[in-house]
């Protein structure tokens, strides 16, 4: 998301489309080996400080107990939905050939509202921005999102930490990924959770629209914008499609775990660029990485015990087990994200969940007999272990589209 927002206290979904991308829903992602086609998901967006920024005190509900939103909601039934509009019929027709059809697709396709222009445009617009515009003079690139490394938002994830015990204890049993390091993760991702959905249409509305903006006539409101693109038609008419396909592969993903779960679209509010649940996964990578933290054979994204459970074995699966080096948990985020500043900000507020003082602290003067300090170790606090290339956050692999 090479984009520079205001964006003190996004989450990384909102980060990664915001600051560098390829990445949030951040890149996000999640964690993502789908094949994207490069870019980022980063997004210029106004967006409006979201509820539950370390800003606004959010909520932080206990959820040892199955979620409220955990209800399964159902996949709508065939014939109660509302008529398919005449323009989604092109995603029907492509997702039968693939072999994803009947009434429950035709249901679920019936739920769809008008196309939106803005995850199609978003994404063009910052590639557009970053190709062809002046690049705007280099200023200092970040070492941690600004505003996350506080006393106050450690404090939340050790109570979000109490509140669920359990489910960060079974995960870092079955997968080694300490409970600091999981719960800042799902800090930086979603603010614990509060902060879901950055845009007001659900991922299935997200990913179907993006799938089906292939031409530059899809988007007139964001080509507006663009000075000068009228020139670069040939650019758009190659960039584009890649997009769209990656966008279609998402939302077919995304189709085959309704109808497997059961769960219904307004279960799935979702990133720009359609990232889901606590941990903020693209649909592709539940089928490969999700799993089941609350045995009942749902995987939930929005359920703490399937979240946390998901992301530590996706950390595992790339690289993660007890006992690596600083420097390879740094790596190991970068797979889930890649920007050096995401895995940066998860491994200084895990040592502040610890008891470290922030790295954003000035540090104390000693006094003039004072002990000696201890010496600092590579990658403590404050210096990360790999920071990582200076630049442009990249996008999230997770959520890099
Ligand atoms: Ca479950």
């Amino acid at each position: 998301m090479a984009r520079r927002l205001p964006a003190p206290l996004l989450p990384a979904c909102l980060l990664a489309g915001l600051l560098a991308l390829p990445g949030c829903m951040s890149g996000g992602t999640t964690a993502m080996p789908t094949a994207e086609p490069q870019g980022a998901p980063g997004t210029p967006q106004a967006a409006p400080a979201p509820a539950g920024s370390v800003h606004q005190p959010a909520q932080i509900p206990a959820l040892e107990s199955p979620a409220p939103a955990s209800a399964p909601a159902p996949v709508p039934a065939p014939g109660t939905a509302a008529k398919l509009r005449p323009y989604w019929e092109d995603l029907r027709q492509r997702l039968a050939r693939d072999g994803v059809s009947g009434p429950r697709v035709d249901a679920l396709l019936a739920t769809l509202g008008e196309r939106t222009q803005s995850p199609m445009g978003r994404k063009m617009k910052q590639l557009y921005t970053s190709k062809f515009l002046p690049k705007p003079k280099p200023s200092e690139v970040p070492t941690y999102y600004k505003g996350v490394l506080t006393d106050a938002n450690a404090q939340k994830c050790r109570d979000y930490l109490a509140a669920n015990r359990s489910a960060f204890d079974r995960a870092q049993a079955a997968y080694g990924v300490p409970c600091e390091i999981a719960v800042s993760l799902l800090f930086v991702e979603t603010r614990l959770g509060t902060v879901l959905g950055d845009v007001k249409e659900n991922a299935f509305q997200t990913l179907a629209s993006m799938a089906e903006s292939r031409r530059f006539e899809d988007i007139p409101e964001w080509t507006a914008r663009m000075p000068g693109c009228e020139a670069q038609r040939a650019w758009f008419d190659e960039t584009m499609p890649k997009r769209a396909d990656w966008a279609y592969n998402e939302t077919r993903a995304l189709v085959k775990y309704m109808l497997k779960s059961g769960l219904a679209p307004d279960r799935f509010p979702g990133s720009i660029y359609g990232a889901i649940g606590l941990c903020q996964f693209m649909p592709s990578n539940i089928e490969t990485y999700g799993a089941d933290g609350s045995d009942d054979g749902v995987i939930d994204l929005f359920d703490i015990r399937d979240a946390t459970m998901s992301l530590s074995r996706y950390l595992a699966r790339h690289g993660w087990k007890p006992g690596i080096s600083r420097a390879q948990q740094h790596k190991c985020l970068m797979a889930y994200n890649h920007a050096a500043i995401y895995a940066n900000t998860i491994l200084a507020l895990s040592d502040m969940v610890k008891g470290e003082p922030s790295p954003e602290k000035p540090a104390a003067k000693p006094a003039a007999k004072a002990a000696p300090a201890r010496a600092k170790q590579p990658g403590q606090a404050g210096k990360p272990g790999q920071p990582g290339k200076p630049g442009k956050p990249k996008a999230g692999k997770a959520k890099l589209i």
